[in-house]
């Protein structure tokens, strides 16, 4: 409501300056005066006003700065974060600088050339020498500011060193899931297939398999059972029977996987990616230890994500159909930081940072950042429960409705399956 006054208030003193200023115009046609005909007075004020304007403008500018300095993120916690904002800080001095010789520039000349009679401009059409100047002069700051920001890109998007520690962050509507790679240290093979309730990343194994494939053929049964004993209106008849078609041709593609991973089991052993993943953990909590190289491969089943951690400094797309990913070493861990933000509370968060539906919101989960050696201890007690598709098909099934109601519904929406 004050608001709405306030508004109305500033309408109303617009339309009042607008009928003043119509009113001294007439009064001064009245007087046989013509529009252009400004007096000395008027220009002097205006070239005082010149003078005085950015002083309140650059003022109001300081101001923000340091009303709101204080909200942007705190100090960055990872390695790269540190040169990021580092980048970051030479862009702002260089803009920073411009900006305000530019603008009062333009307004102590502006303010000092107020209009006299008896002064005439200096007509100054060209200069090779000063041209030149205020090409190459922006140029080389263009220059450096994009070879020290390429070569920070780099440094934050090579590769990371073959030991880093691997995490998986997979993203859906609307959580996220974590996968560690286990004893083996080496993340298995997935396949959206055979995804479901055990197994919401659809990691690969020859038991997943098998899970997968009886939960097929239960659900074909289910549907021979429904139309030998079900009296059934055509339409229900036809949809069965094309979830059947649909059942079938699944089965077919999860078998051929089956003869793919054997004979790359077959060939290469232990490289293959299908040995690794039986001791997969599959987690709903984030752990990273400190000042280690992590190697972040992250993923989606549905639509675009993006992950992103803050005070990490971290955000990589999360596409469906390709894992994207991004190295990152945190430098401080979440209990350092609650002394830096004077925060009991504050924890890392990963988030969403593309809208990517309903609840895209609330797509976030705490990230813990600790010592290596409380990371291990965590780990060894993740270890004792490992990811598990080994479930029977009924378990599996329960499993599925007490977990959230979304990964129930997306898993059949992935899968394809309609009711
Ligand atoms: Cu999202």
């Amino acid at each position: 409501m004050t608001k709405l006054l306030i508004i109305v208030v500033l309408v109303l003193g617009v339309l009042a300056v607008a009928q003043l200023a119509r009113v001294y115009e007439l009064t001064s046609k009245l007087r046989g005066k013509r529009e252009e005909d400004i007096s000395a007075g008027d220009n002097r004020m205006n070239a005082m006003l010149m003078w005085l304007f950015p002083v309140a403008y650059f003022g109001f500018f300081l101001w923000l700065i340091y009303k709101y300095g204080p909200h942007l993120l705190p100090i960055a916690a990872s390695e790269h974060g540190r040169s990021l904002d580092k980048l970051y800080d030479f862009n702002w001095v260089i803009l920073f600088a411009v900006f305000f010789i530019t603008n009062i520039l333009l307004f102590y000349f502006a303010g000092k050339y107020v209009y006299s009679r008896d002064r005439k401009a200096f007509y100054y059409p060209h200069n090779n020498k000063l041209e030149l100047l205020w090409t190459s002069v922006p140029a080389a700051f263009l220059a450096v500011i994009i070879i020290y920001g390429l070569r920070t890109w780099n440094q934050i998007t090579e590769q990371a060193s073959p030991d880093a520690v691997q995490v998986e962050l997979y993203a859906k509507q609307f959580d996220w899931t974590i996968r560690y790679p286990g004893k083996d240290g080496v993340m298995g093979a997935t396949d959206y297939r055979l995804i479901n309730g055990t197994n919401p990343l659809g990691i690969v194994t020859a038991q997943s398999i098998e899970t997968r494939l009886g939960e097929l053929e239960e659900e074909r049964s289910d549907i021979g059972k429904r139309l030998d004993t079900e009296i059934l209106p055509d339409d229900k008849i036809d949809e069965l029977h094309d979830r059947l078609d649909y059942l079938d041709r699944m089965r077919g593609r999860i078998t051929d996987l089956r003869t793919v991973m054997n004979e790359d089991i077959a060939t290469k052993g232990e490289a293959s990616p299908y040995m690794h993943g039986a001791d997969d953990l599959v987690l709903k909590e984030f752990h990273l230890p400190v000042h280690k190289e992590v190697k972040l491969l992250i993923r989606s089943q549905d639509v675009i994500h993006s992950a992103f951690i803050p005070h990490l400094r971290v955000q990589m797309n999360a596409v469906p159909g390709m894992t994207t990913t991004f190295k990152v070493t945190p430098t401080i861990t979440t209990d350092s930081m609650r002394l830096v933000t004077k925060n009991e509370n504050f924890d890392f968060i990963l988030l969403c940072n593309k809208v990517c539906g309903a609840s895209h919101y609330n797509m976030q989960m705490p990230l813990v950042v600790e010592p290596a050696e409380a990371f291990a201890t965590w780990m060894a007690e993740q270890e004792k429960n490992p990811f598990q598709p080994d479930k029977s098909p009924t378990q599996a099934a329960s499993v599925a409705v007490a977990d959230s109601s979304a990964t129930g519904s997306m898993t059949t929406e992935v899968v394809g399956a309609t009711e």
